[in-house]
């Protein structure tokens, strides 16, 4: 349970009576969810206001992207938060943290890892189309719910910010996996030239497309709809490549201690490719092509760097479970990219 208990203020607001049956659900790391059963199911989320100090922003963001996709796309299923009875989608809590609700879509679930081609197809195929449904919108309407959020260059520099004042005790914990991390420091090179190239477009992009944030229809397979839009902004299409290229490709989750666990499945990956590209392609100009084998590497090595800046920083970012889950999870995400870079 994550111990938080459900405002009667805002249980009020959206009309949740006191009969409902409400419980955690999902695996994400900033926000609480929970699965709320009150004669139909609902989904009900405590944003994080630490992490996302602006919500409106986050609601006015999703709320162009469904103006627009319900002109140009009425078809396409976009996941929007329910009003309150005053007509809000955000309702604060005394305590200052924002709530909203959406609907439960029936018949679908989400999965941690990838166990075949048709489904990693799927949910790139599925992510592809939410940017390509999208383009032709105005990029400059959104405003980055988080600056710089995808900035490689930006997130080293946190990291040496995070290592500079930290202490000796944690310092000498994180060894081996600080020094894994600056040999990969390249990478920011490369991504900085990438963006001086002028050779990637801002599009919208979803900008956390890991892989538990798709729903699949439970009995097809097939993607019903992409979950978690708060990163919903103006972004690079390698963002979203490499989030699922860093989430799909091994058969283990970030969270996996066993190093030897982890894997490069190439199979995986050609499938993950040939379904966003289905998307894509004809969106993508030729420097944008060239740079699908960066895209991978650029998110691993940006998970790397967060994880082990949050370890460094006393871990009060991510939610965790034991004390060293972010160093875990940096160290796996070393050892993921130490296999990505292998592939070229
Ligand atoms: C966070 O909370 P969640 O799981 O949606 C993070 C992503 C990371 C992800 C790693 C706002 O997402 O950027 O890729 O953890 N979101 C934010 O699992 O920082
Ligand atoms: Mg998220």
């Amino acid at each position: 349970m994550s111990g938080i208990e459900i405002p009667a203020s805002v249980a009020r607001a959206f009309t949740i009576s006191a009969k409902a049956s409400i419980g955690p659900i999902g695996s994400g790391h900033i926000h609480q969810t929970f699965l709320v059963e009150d004669g139909k199911k609902l989904v009900l989320q405590r944003i994080n206001k630490n992490v996302f100090t602006r919500p409106e922003v986050i609601a006015r963001n999703n709320r162009l992207a469904a103006d627009y996709l319900s002109v140009h796309h009425p078809h396409y299923l976009f996941l929007t938060a329910l009003r309150d009875e005053k007509g809000n989608e955000l309702v604060y809590a005394e305590d200052g943290f924002p709530w909203r609700l959406y609907p439960h879509i029936e018949n679908t679930a989400t999965v941690d890892f990838v166990t075949s081609t048709d489904q990693v197809y799927e949910a790139a195929k599925g992510f592809g189309l939410l940017t390509r449904n999208l383009h032709g919108i105005d990029c400059r309407q959104f405003e980055p719910a988080l600056d710089r959020f995808h900035d490689l260059h930006w997130r080293y520099e946190q990291f040496e910010e995070a290592l500079n004042r930290a202490s000796l005790e944690t310092i000498a914990k994180a060894k081996a996996e600080v020094e894994q991390a600056t040999t990969f420091r390249d990478l920011v090179e490369e991504y900085n030239n990438l963006v001086k190239s002028g050779s990637l477009t801002l599009r919208i992009t979803h900008n956390d497309t890991k892989i538990n944030n798709i729903l699949f229809d439970k009995l097809t397979g097939k993607a019903v709809c992409v979950i978690d839009l708060d990163t919903l902004m103006p972004g690079y299409f390698i963002y979203d490549l490499g989030d699922m290229v860093r989430t799909c490709v091994s058969p283990v989750s970030e969270e996996e201690a066993d190093v030897s666990r982890i894997a490069f499945r190439k199979e995986i990956y050609d499938a993950l490719l040939e379904g966003h590209l289905s998307q894509m392609k004809d969106l993508l100009s030729p420097g944008e092509l060239a740079a699908v084998p960066f895209a991978g590497k650029m998110m691993t090595y940006i998970m790397a760097l967060r994880f082990l800046a949050d370890f460094l920083r006393g871990n009060t970012y991510y939610t965790i479970h034991y004390p060293e889950q972010n160093l875990v999870r940096a160290r796996n995400q070393l050892a993921l990219l130490q296999l990505l870079s292998q592939q070229g």
